[in-house]
């Protein structure tokens, strides 16, 4: 049995290099397979539901999931679909993301994709606001896979996880909605709300989200000035580990991951978030997605470093 399976699409990473602004670094991403690597390097029992190309990228990524001991049963290889990729840009203004993915395997995924049955299996349900928005199909997939989890009593976890080159904000904001009143776990970012709703305040943020039906735990995360757990009765802020940080590709992924892992083992939501936010930390100190995504010694020893 899984303490976490996610669902949505992997994408190759090629990384601007410091060095040369024409020279890329392959490495891997795609926000709900690093959230479940993230989750993995915890310590968690995780699995993948996707669909890949069958190309070197595909096999690359099969090769890393079981590596980091990611159970790819559900991963369905697509004969004639590409595995997804991106390109992350480095400026003054942080990063940004490019995207070859329209027509990719993943975005192929239908709900027969899901007949594996690894949902029931699961504690969470780990999906996306991108796993939502790469196609009608995917988002079909989502709200199926959705459905099986509540069925069976599978916790439902939600990354807002917004990216406007992806669908309209009109329909991000209904899908979204509809979607987070549906889910245990609601894990926002302000600034996806702040797109979603125009307001940059938190606690009304918290608000619009209860306004609109969320009625699970939500964990807004304000970035280096860490989170606020609203479980439904009160709201708690967890401050951020300070870092320098050089990448922040992955960070939220990384949070969702090792937030969902150390509910898995047995944290309350303070101390899961106070670990999700030092793991999220951690997580910007290298480049790309995955590679700098910190195991479960280093988060403690972080951890430990900062309480004594
Ligand atoms: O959160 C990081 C992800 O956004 C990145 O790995 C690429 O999945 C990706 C996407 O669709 O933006």
């Amino acid at each position: 049995d899984f303490d976490i399976v996610a669902l949505g699409e992997p994408l190759v990473e090629l990384n601007q290099t410091q060095q040369d602004q024409r020279q890329y670094l392959q490495g891997f991403g795609g926000d709900t397979s690093n959230a479940v690597i993230a989750a993995a390097r915890q310590g968690a029992r995780c699995a993948y539901l996707t669909r890949v190309g069958n190309d070197a990228f595909g096999r690359q990524f099969l090769d890393l999931w079981q590596a980091e001991g990611v159970d790819t049963s559900g991963v369905q290889v697509d004969e004639q679909a590409h595995t997804g990729l991106y390109f992350v840009q480095h400026g003054p203004d942080g990063h940004a993301f490019s995207y070859l993915r329209r027509g990719s395997a993943a975005s192929l995924m239908t709900p027969a994709s899901l007949d594996s049955g690894l949902i029931e299996r699961a504690r969470y349900l780990h999906v996306s606001g991108i796993s939502l928005a790469i196609s009608t199909s995917a988002c079909d997939t989502v709200f199926a896979a959705i459905e099986r989890a509540r069925a069976a009593g599978v916790q439902v976890s939600l990354d807002s996880n917004l990216r406007l080159r992806l669908w309209p904000v009109d329909r991000a904001r209904a899908v979204l909605r509809e979607t987070m009143r549906l889910a245990d776990l609601f894990l926002p970012s302000m600034d996806d709300m702040q797109h979603l709703t125009g307001n940059d305040d938190p606690e009304r943020t918290l608000d619009w989200i209860r306004d609109a039906g969320a009625a699970g735990v939500v964990v807004l995360k304000l970035g280096k000035d860490g989170s606020i757990i609203d479980d439904g009765r009160r709201r708690v802020a967890v401050p951020a580990l300070r870092v320098d940080a050089v990448d922040a590709t992955g960070a939220g992924d990384c949070f969702a991951g090792s937030l969902l892992a150390r509910r898995c083992q047995g944290d309350s939501w303070e101390d899961a978030v106070r670990y999700a936010n030092a793991a999220a930390a951690l997580s910007t100190l290298g480049y790309g997605a995955v590679d700098p995504l910190p195991r479960k010694e280093q988060v403690l020893e972080r951890l430990q470093g900062t309480a004594g």
